[in-house]
């Protein structure tokens, strides 16, 4: 790939250790820079997380980087709805004015900002949660209302703390729910190999057969949107043959004894029929699991949430949980402790709940917990049917044009704004409908902190590169704040330098510690059952089977199963399920299909299928077919997959791929969890045809 060389690195020649952070994994890693220019990236071996090794996205970052076509100028739309390039000053003045006169004309809380995935879920997502607040507005959207928060919502309400911290090496069991991790989340595949070494089990559960189903001791294959009634049975064998953790439920839980008449119905049998896995499976389950008790890790992928009974069925794995001797224990889900660092926030300073924050209404857990507001409902109050309109946006980091549930609708929605502004690497689906787009940082570009709870473990990323005429994430929130009339107040930093220093200020350690440490520094020795000495952070500090504040709200109290929507909702005219978003090793969501080397591995949108369905559909491999769900239709090469990887019936579509190849074209905005307001992003039912010959068909 030819490179635009661009920017002045920090040195001209040598190495610089720092972290990537193009996605959660956050793995250390190790910049050579040759005449200025950055040229090479290699894994970090003293970072805990990835220990030395690379995704194929990690050293394509060099890519991204001095890609030909990175956004270098800010744009602004002109009437004839193409872009002109203006200079940064006149862009961030105009922006500035607009968003006053909006503020004006609609009230503050008409603008809102979205932040996606490229940021993250930390530092880079305070600066806008604290502008928008600074300025008068709450609603602060993101790709949040889809990631990790209905899993959060679920572990928070049951047990006081998100189980993402699986102490995978020292366990005896395993337990994988809907996730895939040699292709999502690599770093955690060296711990999972020494435990499985030293004997430990591991079992997958998973509709599909995946790279990690199959280095499993046992899989178990439930219809996708059952593993409630899976998670239900296994309680219920753990507690009648009296197997369970009794110490910690009798000392620590509350509401045991409703689950546990609860749990009753969900025999063997009643199980089977309802997951339509075997049930010598799920007797063998449950052995392993008695077996593997006080060492078990418990962890759920996000295909878990991205259903609409998702919190219920994560708050029933997170009891089971608490049976199986998980909580905080060493070789389970340790309850990770925080470093203390300030926060940027201005929740308690300015809360702005009179204001009221868009989807408050319908899903306050997932503002209450989480200060999230929907962005199915944010959608709807950009179109104007919502209890206020929203008019302006200001997108980061993210493509939800692309991303989010029914992308025709989320099009129509930013087409109607008044103000779209968003900051980029890259012209996408998204920076289309913008009326300014501006020239983002890359991680490469910016420093902040990284708090890996995993380890109690901090490291601070460096400022490699300075691309003149970009602003960095900080320094853009910074500039409007200024532009507004608060900066001095509220973004007095001059730099990220400066407010790394700040937020590190009550933590005892020092920005110059942690450069002298690139890979980092524990900040807090690793400790367990701290259950014993403090109350778990739920709302009644015990751990919580029954949730009272759910039943106040009209829920059901227990984390009852209810069977997913596309069997409640059988339709003779969508007969097959959709399963989207297993991820591909080489892509990010929408990112990378613009890197040669990444894209010729994996070149085109495809729906995978199993060969009896392409069989019964008269479709080859290659050969186009016809996607149709309640919301859109999409026309996508076959791609049939072995026997054995989608059970017949099951189809499925990774998301990011543009125009015809997005399966967000066919998912629902409105199918949601009743509880987080979460779509409905995989079981989605569709009808398939082939576009030439074969005809419609049915499983
Ligand atoms: N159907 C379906 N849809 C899904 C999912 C699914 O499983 N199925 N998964 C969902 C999930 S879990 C997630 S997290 C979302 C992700 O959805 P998004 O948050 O929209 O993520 P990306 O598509 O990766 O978009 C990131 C954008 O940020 C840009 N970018 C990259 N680096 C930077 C940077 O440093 N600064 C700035 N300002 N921009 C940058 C990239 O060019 C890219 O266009 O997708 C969701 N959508
Ligand atoms: N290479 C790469 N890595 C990524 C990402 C990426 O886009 N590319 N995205 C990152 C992000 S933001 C996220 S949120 C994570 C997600 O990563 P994980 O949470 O680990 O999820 P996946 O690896 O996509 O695996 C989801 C699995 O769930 C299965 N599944 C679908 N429905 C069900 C069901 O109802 N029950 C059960 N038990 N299983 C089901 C699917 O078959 C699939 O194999 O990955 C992160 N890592
Ligand atoms: S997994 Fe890959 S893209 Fe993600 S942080 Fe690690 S090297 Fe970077
Ligand atoms: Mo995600």
């Amino acid at each position: 790939m030819r490179h635009h060389v661009y920017g002045q690195s920090v040195i001209h020649n040598g190495t610089i250790p720092t972290i990537c952070r193009q996605c959660d994994m956050r793995c250390g890693i190790e910049v050579g820079v040759e005449s200025g220019r950055i040229a090479k990236i290699t894994g970090m071996k003293a970072h805990p997380q990835n220990r030395g090794r690379l995704c194929p996205k990690g050293s394509a970052a060099v890519d991204t980087v001095y890609h030909p076509e990175r956004l270098l100028t800010p744009l602004k739309k002109n009437r004839n709805g193409s872009f002109d390039q203006i200079p940064l000053e006149q862009a961030m003045e105009e922006i500035t004015e607009r968003l006053a006169a909006i503020g004006e004309k609609h009230g503050r809380r008409s603008i809102a900002a979205w932040h996606g995935e490229a940021l993250g879920f930390a530092q880079q997502e305070m600066y806008p949660r604290r502008f928008l607040h600074a300025l008068g507005s709450p609603n602060f959207l993101s790709v949040n209302s889809l990631c990790y928060v209905s899993r959060y919502i679920a572990y928070r309400l049951v047990q006081g703390y998100w189980n993402a911290c699986p102490d995978f090496s020292n366990a005896r069991c395993i337990l994988l729910w809907g996730t895939n991790p040699p292709v999502s989340h690599f770093t955690f595949m060296q711990p999972i190999e020494e435990a499985k070494r030293r004997g430990a089990r591991l079992v997958v559960i998973d509709p599909r057969s995946t790279e990690i189903a199959r280095k499993a001791d046992l899989h178990l294959r439930p219809k996708p949107g059952t593993d409630g009634a899976l998670a239900w049975g296994l309680m219920r064998r753990l507690i009648q043959s009296g197997h369970y953790d009794k110490e910690f439920v009798s000392r620590y839980g509350a509401g045991f004894e409703a689950a546990a008449a609860y749990a009753d119905q969900f025999t063997i049998q009643m199980v089977s029929a309802a997951t339509g896995v075997p049930p010598e499976k799920i007797e063998e389950c449950g052995s392993l699991i008695v077996d593997g008790r006080f060492r078990t890790v418990n962890y759920v992928g996000v295909s878990l949430e991205h259903q609409e009974n998702g919190v219920n069925t994560v708050r029933a794995i997170a009891c089971l949980g608490g049976l199986i001797g998980a909580v905080d224990r060493e070789g389970g889900d340790p309850w990770p402790e925080s470093l203390g660092e300030r926060a940027l926030t201005l929740y308690d300073e300015l809360p702005l709940l009179d204001q009221e924050p868009i989807g408050v209404s319908e899903y306050p857990l997932l503002y209450d917990f989480y200060k999230e507001c929907n962005t199915m409902k944010a959608v709807e109050a950009m179109l104007g049917k919502g209890p206020y309109p929203l008019r302006a946006l200001i997108v980061c980091g993210g493509n939800p044009v692309n991303t989010n549930p029914n992308t025709a609708k989320v099009a129509e929605a930013f087409s109607g704004l008044e103000l779209l502004v968003v900051r980029e690497l890259f012209l996408t689906e998204t920076t289309a409908l913008a009326d300014y787009v501006l020239p983002a940082a890359s991680f490469i570009e910016r420093a902040e902190l990284h708090i890996y709870a995993h380890y109690q473990w901090v490291s601070m990323s460096r400022r490699i590169l300075q691309i003149p005429g970009i602003l960095d994430e900080y320094a853009f929130w910074r500039d409007l704040a200024h532009g507004l009339g608060f900066g001095n107040e509220y973004f007095p930093w001059q730099s990220e330098e400066e407010v790394n220093r700040w937020l590190l200020e009550p933590t005892g350690i020092t920005p110059q510690q942690l450069r002298d440490h690139p890979e980092g520094m524990e900040y807090k020795t690793v400790r367990y059952e701290k259950y014993r000495k403090q109350p778990l952070a739920t709302l009644s500090g015990k751990f919580e089977f029954a949730s009272g504040y759910l039943q106040d709200l009209g829920h059901p109290a227990l984390p009852v199963y209810e069977e997913p929507y596309y069997l409640r909702n059988r339709s003779e005219d969508f007969p097959y399920l959709l399963i989207s978003g297993a991820r591909k090793r080489e892509y990010l969501h929408s990112r990378y299909r613009n890197i040669p080397k990444l894209r010729r591995l994996h070149p085109q949108a495809e729906i995978e299928l199993n060969p009896a369905d392409a069989a019964a559909l008269g479709v080859r491999d290659g050969e186009d077919v016809r996607v149709s769900s309640e919301i859109g239709s999409v026309v996508l090469p076959a791609r049939i997959v072995g026997e054995e990887e989608l059970l017949p019936g099951m189809v499925q579509i990774t998301h990011g791929w543009e125009g015809q190849g997005n399966v967000n074209r066919l998912t629902s905005d409105t199918i949601t969890d009743p509880i987080s307001g979460f779509p409905l992003l995989t079981s989605v039912p569709v009808r398939l045809e082939a576009v030439y010959g074969g005809g419609d068909s049915t499983p």
